[in-house]
Order: C-alpha cells, then structure tokens, then sequence
C-alpha cells in the first residue's frame, strides 16, 4: 500500500541520515584547551573562566532554559538578580525542580536534555540530577568530546571565535596553538566592527591599530591588517557576525560609517582571503536586559540588504540565516537568484520542529537540495546529540515525502542517490561554499 511503501521509505531515509556524518556549522563550542570549567578525573585543575562548556548542570542552565524558567518562577518570586547570583549547580536545581520536576519537560529545549542524556545511556526516568552529576564528573574531557560526536553523528565542530571577547582572546595570544585540535574549526566573528564601530575603532586603537571614528584610507588599512592577523591566527575557515533586524546596506552611496567598514575592509579582506562571509541577522539584543544572555529577541530583518550584497560582491560568498520566521520565504526566493548565497540552519528560535519542518520543506521545495539545512549553535558539548538527532528525523521526513512524490512519477530512488542527498544537505554544501568550489 502507498502507505507502508511511504513508512518503508521514511525509515530507510533516516537510517542514512544517521549513518552521514554531519559537519556542523556553527555552535559556541570549544576544545579543552580553552579551558574548562568542569574537571573530570582524567583532568588537570579546572579553569573556572574556561570556554568548554559541558556537563549537566551547563545543559540544565542553557539561556534557553533560564528564559522558560523565569515563566514558571516569575522575578517577582525570585528576583533577577538572585537568580544570578546563585551557583551554576543551585541554578540548576531550581531549573531541574520548575521545569522537569514539577512541569512536564515539553518544551523543545528540555526536551533536548532528556534526548541528550537518553542518548549518551543514562536514563531520564531515573530524575536523579546528581546520579547524572557523577556520571558526568567521571567523564575525561577529551575523551567524552569523541563519545559526544559520535553519539551526535557529527565530524567536526566549528567554533564561534570572538575576537572581541577578551577571555577568548588573550587564550589565542597566550598561546597560538590553542586552536589546534582537528575536531573543532575556528571561524572569526568580530560583531562590533558591524554593530558598534566606535567602540570597535576604539578597542582597535587599543590593541595598536592606528584606526579613527571616521574611517579615512589609513584607518580602512589598519581594519584589514587587523582582519589578516587574526584570519591568520586563528586559521579561520569562515569569517561571521549576527546582527540586529536594522541592518541594511545599501550600496556604495551608504555612508553609514558601519557599512563603509563592511564594504571596504571587512569585504575586501576576506576576498582576497577566499573566505566566505556569515551573516546571522535579526537579533534584537537586550529587549529584557535583565536576563542577560537570555533576554534576546527577535524581528524581521531586510531582505533587499542581502540581495544588495550578493549583486556588489561577487567576488563574495555570504552564508545567511535569518531569525524572523516571517522573513524565510522571501529569504529563500532571494537564494535562487544568487549563487554566491548559501541559507543555513534553523537558527536559535526557529529551532524547533515545526518550524524546521517548515523551513525545510520550502527550501527543498525552491532549491532543491543546494542548502545547508542545519547547525546546532551548541553552547554546551552535549547539546549536539539533541540538536542534531530532532534534526535528522525531521530532514528525514521532509526528504521522504519528496522522494515519495517524484517516485510517483516514475523517478527511481536508490539507498545510492539517498546516501549523495544526505551528504551534500549534511556535509558537502556547506564544504564545498567555504571552499569556493
Ligand atoms: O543561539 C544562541 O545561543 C544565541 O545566543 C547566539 O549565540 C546566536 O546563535 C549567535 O551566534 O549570536
Ligand atoms: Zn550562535
């Protein structure tokens, strides 16, 4: 019958997208030598700063997860600031007590903890937060990064690199080997230069580079040598920056002095560099600053903007994703006009399955299979093997019923073309944009 033919076909679909490696695009993720504040047995002294996140009580404190608690625990019952003052683990507990506890853990980011500790063989139904907390403490660092990917499918790691965030930067100048193991791919991201360019120019002009608040040729000259510097310390494979809703450019008339530094150091450098350009628009900043990392929103950002850029640049690649859902559309019609673009992911708040369904069902219904569908934006270790495994089923689904529809009309599916599908939309796209292929 069509519908077991259909059942057949969907899990065929999915036990080769699980058996694809996915090369995952961006997360906030680190190796140990940035540091981690987690010491396992195997592990020298914990470094309270370090930028490895992983662990229970860092999946159970996701900023995700403090927005959702805040809703069952308003500020008028515990105030921001007590929140904020409390201990990583006590606010864990409280988050562990409100949401899984005494709520059912439905919403799509506690369901990724349950996901993600079923999947690395401990059992959700035990609730037993601090049996999970030894489970965890006995993990070796560097060992337990390898059992996370393969439970996660995952071949490789790219990092966010902020060469503004100071932690994160003077490890890089500390030590230029920081950056060397294979699992995890540096990307340059340098918001501020975009976002804030007097402050950036002022920060610059501290780190010795002899830029102004208006930027003159001498001053476009100092971006770039910065730019080239830290492309080259870091060997970043792409270079990124997410910005507000407001973002707009509007050709060689704008005078805004951000999108002079766009145009002609940001763009520039990283042609000369081949290196494509990341843009992750849509973000309103601080709308509740008192949640802090949590309290970011969201809008509709400018599609034209990015149309803009693909027909001045293209000498450019830019990888897009756009927060706003109402934006996706419009996103994607502007993807089949430029071939230097590549959509990505199903970014922070659109993470989740319905609207990665849909998501994904119109971009393969507009172009096929030349996207990237997803990234997991991973901020701890453990959340790629959530991330990723909602991910796949949903890809799966989607792929299946395209499948199913060009079958009926008389087009053959092998596990040979699934097996090319599954590796271009999880991997070879996303490789082959970067390398300018
Ligand atoms: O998804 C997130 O965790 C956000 O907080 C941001 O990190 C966002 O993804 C970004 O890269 O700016
Ligand atoms: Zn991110």
């Amino acid at each position: 019958t069509t519908d077991s033919y259909q059942t057949g076909l969907t899990n065929q679909v999915r036990g080769i997208l699980d058996e694809t490696p996915a090369w995952d695009l961006h997360t906030h993720l680190y190796p140990p030598t940035f540091g981690t504040p987690l010491s396992g047995t195997g592990q020298s002294a914990a470094d309270a700063n370090g930028l490895m996140l992983w662990g229970i009580d860092e999946l159970l404190t996701y900023h995700y997860l403090v927005a959702e608690v805040f809703r069952v625990v308003p500020s008028r019952v515990l105030p921001y600031a007590d929140f904020w003052q409390m201990s990583k683990r006590e606010q864990a507990d409280h988050i562990w007590q409100h949401l899984f506890l005494e709520r059912s853990p439905i919403s799509e980011a506690c369901r990724g903890v349950l996901t993600t500790l079923q999947r690395l063989g401990l059992d959700p139904a035990d609730k037993d937060l601090d049996g999970y907390r030894k489970w965890f403490a006995q993990q070796e660092p560097d060992d337990h990064i390898d059992r996370v990917m393969q439970a996660a499918g995952v071949c490789r790691i790219t990092m966010t690199n902020d060469v503004f965030d100071d932690n994160e930067r003077q490890r890089w100048l500390a030590d230029p080997t920081v950056g060397g193991d294979s699992r995890f791919a540096p990307v340059l991201r340098f918001d501020a230069l975009l976002c804030d360019w007097p402050a950036a120019a002022r920060q610059l002009a501290d780190w010795g580079y002899r830029t102004s608040e208006t930027p003159s040729p001498d001053c476009i000259a100092e971006v770039q040598r910065f730019l080239r510097e830290w492309i080259d310390r870091t060997g970043a494979i792409y270079c990124a920056v997410s910005l507000p809703p407001t973002f707009r450019f509007e050709g060689p008339e704008d005078t805004q002095l951000s999108s002079v530094i766009f145009r002609e150091a940001v763009l520039p450098t990283l042609a000369e560099r081949n290196l494509a350009m990341a843009l992750m628009i849509g973000v309103v900043r601080g709308v509740n600053p008192r949640l802090s990392i949590a309290g970011d929103g969201v809008e509709k950002a400018d599609v034209s903007s990015i149309c803009r850029l693909c027909t001045d640049f293209p000498q450019n690649r830019f990888m897009v994703t756009l927060l706003s859902r109402e934006n996706q559309h419009e996103f994607t019609v502007a993807a089949r006009k430029f071939d230097n673009l590549m959509p990505f992911g199903c970014w922070w708040f659109l993470n989740n399955p319905s609207l990665i369904e849909e998501m994904t069902r119109m971009r393969m219904e507009l172009l096929g299979t030349s996207f990237a569908p997803q990234h997991s934006d991973a901020r701890v270790l453990e959340q790629i093997v959530y991330k990723w495994a909602h991910s796949r089923e949903i890809i799966a689904k989607v792929l299946a019923d395209k499948y199913a529809e060009v079958s009926r009309a008389g087009w053959p599916i092998s596990d040979e073309v699934i097996r090319r599908d599954a590796k271009l939309l999880l991997h070879d796209n996303f490789q082959e944009f970067i390398a300018g292929r």
